[in-house]
């Protein structure tokens, strides 16, 4: 990557911060050494199969487990009422609240009905994976069928089949954010107004190892071992303890060996690792459950499914005067954890986007549907937001007759207005938003290209130009806040940084890797406050015996919370080390000054102390200044006093072919901010895969149910992820405005090109076919939606 330079100074250990070194994990993964929650083998273990629903709606009037439990090899098989009889609190509880919300119980198997493709209804654990999978086609589920509902405006239309007993109407939650008002004033007092109504359909996660889980119960102490695909153990070690299974959190040990993607699907408290526990509790034998792609489609939480009506007040110049918008937002036949607040908070706060905005009004209509259910899904919320007002600012300029990169500069955020707190109740840390647009147009040469587009117009060739300008609010925080919002969980970090007596460092994370490179760039940020060499660093994460508490990996937060607890921590390391250098070197604190790892007195390099021989000193604890416990580590806690705010420019250049409305992107650009950079390469790659999935939901994925609510696109035939053959290279480049408030200061990353590709993309492919009259396509657009617009005109 190349870009502007950043200002942090150049790093003084070759291979700290800044430096895009290799990533340390990948050798053992290439090699296949690395252990993931199916390679867990303990003696005795057994198997669990869940027999699901294959009905999307219906009641269960009668389960006969009678011939699967005469089957060889099967231990036992269990029904939701067994299970409610065992008397453990068998929820599977949210972690947000909102006014008004209607919380039906989850349970971790239906008992009286089943709400979508795939609810559990049964559990059969046997002594074989075969003998489970058998046994399991022979528990016999009498049901009485209703009525399917998967869309959710559908759902919340009247005489539609009731989905929970607790909502007559299928609303989980109607939310509002902004002045409603204020909007109606600008609405009225703008010169005009342009509006869109667009579906974000469906995603399915993609990760490449499904979930799975290992339970070990231990019946004399009382203790529950707990292998698992998670992207948080420690969150998961606390919504398994009280709302599922009654175990005091302490008895509870969650690790997170290896995880093979997640992409937000493995934040999740489902039933399946919760009712293994179960089983093994029940049993007192370990048990093993991995879920198979097919069953994954269906039980994994799915991502987007928002309806969205949205209006944009506007000047004739271009001024922005005002934004409504209201969404029906399908969250599926259950409450996933943050389902509640991935369409409200997490969505209409960015409705802002790059732009000043007077006023903002948002409703979201929380539906329940009888399909899976919905959740984060990377990028989530701010990926539907953002692509909203890209949406806005381009229907925008087409009714303005402007160029849609011109309305966008007349109302980017001035660079010199941050912290900037929009209409949608964000503060923006910090933001260079000209300077990163100006970057991705100057890549594209985008005057030229326009010109070019008018050439090939008149050839009967369709080019088409689309740029999207995106914020993220990454890292949720502060906890405070986040309590006054509904989370029932803290938006805090948690890191160990631990010399050992022979200098070499562990950093015990509370973050959980599932393929970012945390190992990597965590052993970089501690090196750099450390001097030391990355090599000396050991990074643990994903084991909640070991790491005593974290929250986890997801909304781009472990470089800028996870990393700035880390640094802290270190700082902290340090200083306990330079008063031991003081002492030793027999001269005051603040007369020692650091470098490179060294300590020495100010005016007297001769006179010095490594802070590895120093960890050495800590430990044999013989000479170390009054009062000083032995020991060189510390604990930290971070609860950042803000989100961080990622940004930047995307610039998507498509061919339609007329003939066929085939797709052609011919080039991206890529231009983003997320502050101080760690790692370039690790950077890259997370651009890299973001983008791939911005582009697979512009043009490729969609779930699709059919009419009683089966899932149609229920295996990788079915459901388009997009290959690497579908993509054009990608030029990646990037500007750094550090976040003031970060103790390194870096912005998250990992979801940010995914918010930024599909409005590109989008915006691209409406952009070739301005002539056609075409202001908008839902997503995925496919060949087949563009010949049939292109046809209609
Ligand atoms: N980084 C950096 N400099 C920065 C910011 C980040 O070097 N200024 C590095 C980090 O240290 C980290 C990586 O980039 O190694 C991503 O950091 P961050 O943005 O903090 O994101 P998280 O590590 O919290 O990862 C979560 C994010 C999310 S929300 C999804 S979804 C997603 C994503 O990461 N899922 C992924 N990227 C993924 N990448 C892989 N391979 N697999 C997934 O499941």
């Amino acid at each position: 990557m190349s870009g502007a330079e950043s200002e942090r100074e150049e790093p003084d250990v070759e291979g700290v911060f800044g430096a895009g070194i290799k990533r340390d994990e990948d050798l053992p993964l290439l090699l296949g050494e690395g252990t993931y929650t199916d390679d867990i083998s303990l003696p005795g273990m057994t198997y669990l199969a869940i027999k699901r629903s294959d009905h999307a709606h219906a009641r269960i009037v009668d389960i006969d487990t009678s011939e699967a439990e005469s089957k060889a090899d099967v231990v036992a098989v269990y029904t939701g009422d067994d299970v409610e009889a065992s008397g453990v609190p068998n929820t599977i509880p949210t972690a947000w609240d909102l006014p008004g919300l209607v919380q039906p119980q989850y349970r971790m198997l239906a008992i009286d009905k089943v709400r979508h493709e795939g609810d559990g209804v049964a559990a059969v654990v046997a002594e074989t994976p075969q003998a489970a999978h058998e046994a399991r086609k022979r528990i016999h589920v009498e049901y009485e069928e209703l009525e399917a509902v998967t869309d959710p405006v559908t759902a919340v239309e009247r005489d539609i089949p009731q989905i929970h007993e607790e909502s007559d109407d299928n609303i989980a939650f109607d939310f509002e954010l902004g002045d409603a008002d204020a909007v109606n004033e600008s609405f009225s007092a703008a010169d005009r107004t342009a509006s869109v109504t667009l579906r974000q359909p469906r995603l399915i996660p993609n990760a490449i190892e499904p979930r799975a889980a290992v339970a070990d119960w231990n019946d004399s102490t009382q203790k529950l071992r707990l292998w698992m695909t998670s992207q948080n153990p420690h969150l998961h070690r606390m919504l398994l303890s009280a709302g599922t299974l009654g175990i005091p959190e302490n008895n509870i040990r969650v690790i997170a060996p290896e995880v093979g993607g997640g992409f937000g699907s493995k934040i999740y408290h489902y039933p399946d690792e919760a009712i293994t526990a179960w089983c093994s509790m029940q049993l007192g034998r370990p048990v093993k459950w991995r879920a198979s792609r097919s069953e994954g489609y269906l039980t994994d939480c799915h991502g987007r499914d928002h309806v969205t009506d949205a209006e944009i007040a506007i000047d004739n110049d271009g001024t922005i005067q005002g934004v409504r918008v209201e969404t029906h937002a399908g969250l599926g036949a259950h409450l996933s954890q943050f389902g509640t607040a991935t369409p409200s908070y997490l969505y209409a706060t960015v409705l802002s986007g790059q732009y000043t905005i007077p006023a903002i009004h948002c409703r979201v209509i929380g539906a329940f549907t009888t399909t899976t259910p919905v959740d984060a899904y990377r990028g989530a919320g701010r990926a539907e937001g953002i692509y909203v007002i890209e949406r806005l600012m381009d229907v925008a300029a087409r009714e303005l007759g402007m160029d849609p990169t011109e309305i966008r500069r007349k109302n980017l955020i001035p660079a010199d207005e941050f912290p900037y707190e929009s209409a949608a109740a964000l503060v923006y840390d910090s933001g260079e938003y000209e300077r990163a647009m100006e970057t991705a147009l100057e890549h594209v040469d985008y005057e030229t290209l326009r010109e070019q587009q008018q050439t090939l117009r008149e050839e009967g060739r369709y080019l088409g130009i689309g740029v999207a300008n995106f914020i993220e609010s990454a890292g949720l925080s502060p906890s405070g806040l986040a309590g006054q919002l509904g989370a029932q969980a803290g938006g805090w970090e948690s890191s160990i940084v631990r010399f050992d007596s022979t200098g070499s460092v562990t950093v015990l994370a509370g973050t959980a890797d599932q393929g970012q490179g945390h190992r990597t760039t965590y052993a970089q940020i501690a090196a750099e406050e450390l001097g030391i060499s990355v090599d000396d660093v050991e990074v643990v994460e994903g084991d909640t015996d070991r790491i005593p508490q974290g929250m986890g990996t997801y909304g781009s937060r472990s470089a800028s919370v996870g990393g700035g607890s880390i640094a802290r921590g270190a700082r902290d390391v340090r200083e306990k080390a330079r008063r031991i250098a003081a002492h030793q070197l027999e001269a005051s604190v603040d007369d020692i000054e650091f470098e490179d790892g060294e300590f020495y007195v100010a005016g007297a390099s001769d006179r010095s102390l490594h802070i590895q021989a120093i960890a050495h000193e800590a430990y044999l604890g013989h000479d170390l200044p009054e009062e000083m416990d032995p020991g060189l580590e510390a604990t930290n806690f971070y609860d950042p006093e803000n989100f961080t705010y990622p940004f930047g420019t995307h610039v998507a250049v498509v061919e339609i072919d007329p003939e066929t409305g085939a797709i052609t992107i011919e080039r991206y650009v890529a231009v983003d901010d997320c502050g101080e950079i760690i790692n370039p390469t690790i950077v890259e790659g997370q651009v890299h895969g973001g983008i791939a999935q911005g582009i697979g939901a512009a043009l490729y994925e969609g779930a699709a149910y059919d009419e009683d609510g089966h899932l149609q696109t229920r295996r990788m035939d079915e459901y388009a992820v997009p290959h690497a053959t579908y993509l054009p290279d990608f030029e990646t480049d990037s500007t750094v405005t550090p976040s003031p408030h970060n103790p390194i200061g870096v912005k998250g990353v990992g979801e940010s090109a995914t918010i930024a590709a599909a409005p590109a993309v989008v915006a691209a492919v409406t952009d070739a076919l301005e002539p056609f009259d075409v202001d908008h396509l839902d997503m995925p657009v496919t060949p087949e939606t563009v010949w049939r617009a292109m046809e209609e005109e």
